[in-house]
């Protein structure tokens, strides 16, 4: 039997560079050998408030990169998380197994909740719904960026600490996060990874941009001291973080990108990157673009929603049978509408 892949993208903006290297053009490198999970964590994203007039498209756009980014819906199960109602209900009961201590040193919460007079309970517990999410398809494996590793391994504890209270219920999962591309910056703060979120959209480049966008975003992005094109993550920051993006769009190693560029200086270089995006980028919005026409997108989430509630409700029923909870309602009877 094939091992299990789950990971999930938030639909809280249009998804960027950072999304698809470190994350959805991943995914796609499962599909053949794993039985896979995707989803669009509809129910994360509200944790900072969200349009609900918008969310409906950020939803579906979502899920289009996804197809856009090459998966197969034949081979990967692709739903939206609040059609599955399993995952609300288990992360209630996992957070009545994580302590408050564990997730107040949780560094996204950290970093989002900075500076804020207040913020939703949501944004403290999200690292909670996240491990329901893995926990509810006996995950194996969890594709992520460098930032969720911290959230995978609240996980991993959430389900031995549950495993070891009330006997065996729970896979503990692993996360796979890849050597390179894991940690896109902004691009105007290299300190800073490359968000969604981010106020300022000359920080990141969406997978909408336009040639025209992607050009200025680049040609003002930052850079460091000097001219010289040289892979120095300690001393020239803003350089390494776009010869990262320019190594993820053509191939090349640091070293190959050195030589293109020696005595060229940095306006050769950045000309040559908006290219390589562009390059990129361009079959994804064309793909994006036909599957938002074919209308096909609906009927994909809905199988998948019932797949994702067929097996999500086996592992709820299990968890809450050990936990001696009620089961008048029997989870793996319920059915979509
Ligand atoms: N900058 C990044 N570099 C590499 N990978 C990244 N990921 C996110 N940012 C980068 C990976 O993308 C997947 C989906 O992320 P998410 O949408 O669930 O939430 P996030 O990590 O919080 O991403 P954003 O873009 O920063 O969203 P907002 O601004 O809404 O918080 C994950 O696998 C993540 O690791």
């Amino acid at each position: 039997m094939k091992k299990r892949a789950f990971s999930g993208v938030q639909p809280s903006g249009v998804l960027h560079l950072g999304n698809y290297f470190g994350a959805i053009k991943r995914f796609t490198d499962f599909q053949d050998d794993y039985d896979c999970f995707f989803c669009i964590v509809d129910l994360h994203s509200i944790t900072v408030y969200q349009d609900p007039e918008e969310l409906p498209k950020l939803i579906n756009d979502t899920a289009l990169y996804y197809l856009a980014a090459g998966l197969d819906p034949q081979k990967a199960t692709l739903f939206v998380q609040s059609d599955v109602p399993c995952h609300a209900e288990l992360s209630w009961m996992l957070e009545c197994v994580s302590t408050f201590g564990e997730l107040s040193r949780m560094t996204q919460f950290k970093d989002k909740s900075k500076g804020k007079e207040s913020f939703s309970s949501g944004l403290f517990t999200y690292p909670v719904l996240m491990a329901a999410d893995i926990l509810l398809y006996d995950t194996d494996v969890v594709p992520v960026g460098e930032d969720q590793k911290q959230h995978v391994e609240l996980c991993r504890d959430l389900a031995q600490r549950f495993n070891s209270r009330y006997g065996e219920t729970f896979k503990v999962p692993e996360a796979v996060i890849p050597e390179f591309g894991a940690r896109i910056k902004s691009l105007q703060n290299p300190d800073k990874k490359m968000s969604k979120s981010d106020p300022n959209p000359l920080g990141y480049i969406s997978l909408s941009d336009s040639k025209d966008d992607i050009v200025n975003k680049i040609r003002r992005a930052v850079t460091d001291s000097g001219r010289e094109i040289v892979y120095s993550p300690e001393d020239k920051p803003a350089i390494a973080n776009l010869m990262t993006i320019y190594s993820l769009c053509t191939g090349l190693e640091f070293s190959e990108i050195e030589e293109q560029f020696e005595g060229k200086g940095y306006a050769a270089f950045k000309q040559a990157l908006a290219d390589a995006i562009i390059e990129t980028l361009a079959p994804v919005q064309e793909k994006y673009r036909e599957y938002a026409e074919s209308g096909i997108i609906s009927s994909i989430l809905k199988q998948g929603a019932e797949k994702a509630n067929e097996v999500s409700s086996q592992v709820l029923k299990r968890a809450k049978q050990r936990m001696g909870l009620s089961l008048l309602l029997d989870p793996t009877k319920r059915k979509l509408s």
